[in-house]
């Protein structure tokens, strides 16, 4: 029995954890270094020229190098960023703009010289105007090659060892859903019936899967332990009976990942989708069927499961951990459990049997506009939040012997929030964000020292590979001649499900040796 304490002591369980952003939501920047209009500014500019929109915003642009001297501070390992796809290609999808592929370079150098490691997701909703006007964007299947076309520049530029981290597409559902179906957001497509939604999403599913394929074929990227990624928004859906639930989730949950493992959506998802009325295409189908090519194309290309979570439905609200700033009466999109990010954990484990990346979590403080400097900082209510979610996720590790092997906190700054700069999910406190004048410099909530020390206290051994700069692996003598990479560093796999197991064997019998001797 001590033996076996002691070994869970010694031998720590995989995990590293750090932050999140985008690009349309911290660069600003919006017309600089050659970067085109994207969606989203001529949403703001045109439609709504009075609207708060994201020209400055943080200014990471000009600020990153500073901003990412924070993750050491924290003892984080782990960075999200989203390229923007006008900054680095010139119209939809012509040459690239060797300007916005050398920021994105520097910001990948300054990413691994702070210890972390990048993870880079390619679509984050900045959609190039120019695609939009050449043919309406996510509306048609002519956004697939130029996608694929885009995603080769990305791997051409980055993929030379400094990423193995690809995220494709941010939650496809609200990306489709809000510009080309509901028209709440950019570019504002309206359209009354669900099918816009259902064949955006179908889109995204195929573009994922080309763009895994190309990587695999002319970047051999299971060879340089390359990830993929696509994560997908969800909630956990609790009460008010188990079986209602259970489809809930299914119809949530499953929709995105189904295709992507196992090439086609399950029977028990499609039973979800008819039984909830829910992701139904206009004549009350369950979406799509996909052809046989399409199924392979999709199957099995996705390397790890990445969650977005942030709020749990059908809980009563005397049961919610904390208020949030994007929760009832005004926002009504977060209830705040921490234990629905350990089930939802739990569920996409004995789904899919993979290891989980929690791609997003995160906490809008209430009132937090209105709020002194001080009452910012001291936050007791995100510091609930976070006590929950990191105990929750620690107990969905250890204790369900689940694999979550990571956790981006959305989002290392406040940033502009789709529309808003009133719910603020950052980790550091920008000061006048989104007003005039405002000095957008940078202070950390007390939260975030707070969990800082809860995971240096947990002493969790990073999985993944960490400050590679690129570097000429000899030991590779198989790179095809001609190929795009030559510099290629190592890479430390996401430990298999299997080997973790295992490994825990291994420390036992070490200290059975160590009393016996
Ligand atoms: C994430 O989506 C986004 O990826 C990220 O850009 C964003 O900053 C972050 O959330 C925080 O919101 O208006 O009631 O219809 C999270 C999932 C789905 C949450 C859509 C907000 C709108 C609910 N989002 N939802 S509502």
């Amino acid at each position: 029995m001590l033996v076996l304490l002691l070994a869970t002591r010694v031998f720590a369980y995989d995990f590293a954890w750090g932050f999140g952003g985008s690009a349309y939501q911290t660069e600003g920047a919006w017309n600089v270094g050659g970067k085109e209009p994207g969606v989203f500014d001529t949403w703001y500019h045109t439609n709504f020229p009075n609207a708060a929109n994201a020209d400055v915003t943080t200014d990471q642009y000009h600020r990153y190098k500073d901003d990412l001297k924070l993750l050491p501070t924290f003892g984080a390992t782990l960075y999200r960023f989203s390229v923007s796809w006008p900054r680095v290609m010139k119209g939809c999808s012509g040459e690239v703009n060797p300007e916005g592929i050398a920021f994105y370079s520097d910001m990948i150098d300054e990413i691994i010289k702070n210890g972390a490691v990048p993870f880079l997701t390619m679509y984050h909703w900045d959609l190039p105007q120019a695609c939009f006007e050449q043919y309406r964007g996510w509306a048609s299947d002519q956004i697939i090659p130029d996608f694929v076309k885009y995603a080769d520049a990305l791997f051409t530029a980055f993929g030379d060892g400094r990423v193995n981290y690809w995220l494709t597409i941010n939650e496809a559902e609200s990306g489709c859903k809000f510009g080309f179906q509901q028209g709440r957001l950019a570019p504002g497509l309206k359209n009354d019936t669900y099918q816009a939604t259902i064949d955006c999403v179908k889109r995204n599913h195929l573009i994922h899967g080309a763009v895994v394929n190309l990587a695999r074929s002319k970047y051999d990227a299971t060879r340089k332990g390359w990830k993929f990624g696509f994560p997908s928004n969800v909630e956990w859906n609790e009460g008010p009976d188990a079986v209602s639930a259970e489809k809930r989730n299914l119809a949530y949950a499953a929709w995105y990942h189904d295709p992507l493992v196992f090439g086609d959506f399950q029977q028990d998802t499609i039973s979800a989708f008819i039984d909830n009325k829910e992701n139904l295409d206009a004549a009350g189908r369950a979406p799509p069927s996909f052809t046989d090519t399409e199924k392979a194309s999709m199957k099995g290309t996705v390397d790890f499961i990445a969650m977005n979570y942030y709020s749990t439905a059908g809980i009563p609200v005397s049961q919610e951990d904390v208020p949030s700033g994007a929760g009832c009466p005004a926002y009504c999109w977060q209830h705040v459990w921490g234990q629905g990010a350990r089930k939802m954990a739990n569920w996409y484990y004995k789904r899919y049997n993979m290891d989980i990346i929690v791609t997003e979590l995160g906490y809008a403080g209430v009132n937090e506009a209105d709020m002194t400097l001080d009452q910012v900082v001291n936050d007791p209510n995100r510091l609930k939040f976070w006590q929950s979610h990191a105990t929750a996720l620690a107990q969905a590790l250890e204790e369900d012997q689940v694999p979550v092997k990571g956790m981006l906190m959305w989002s290392l700054l406040d940033n502009f929030e789709w529309g808003y700069y009133d719910q603020k999910f950052g980790a550091v406190h920008v000061v006048g964000l989104g007003t005039s004048g405002g000095t957008l410099e940078r202070v950390v909530k007390n939260s975030t020292r707070w969990l800082a020390d809860y995971y240096r206290q947990k002493k969790y051994k990073n999985p993944f590979a960490v400050g590679k700069l690129p570097s000429f692996d000899e030991n590779v003598s198989t790179s095809k001649p001609g190929a795009a990479n030559t510099g290629v560093a190592t890479v430390t796999k996401i430990q298999s499900v299997s080997t973790t197991k295992f490994s825990s064997i291994v420390p036992l019998l070490c200290m059975m040796l160590f009393f016996i001797l």
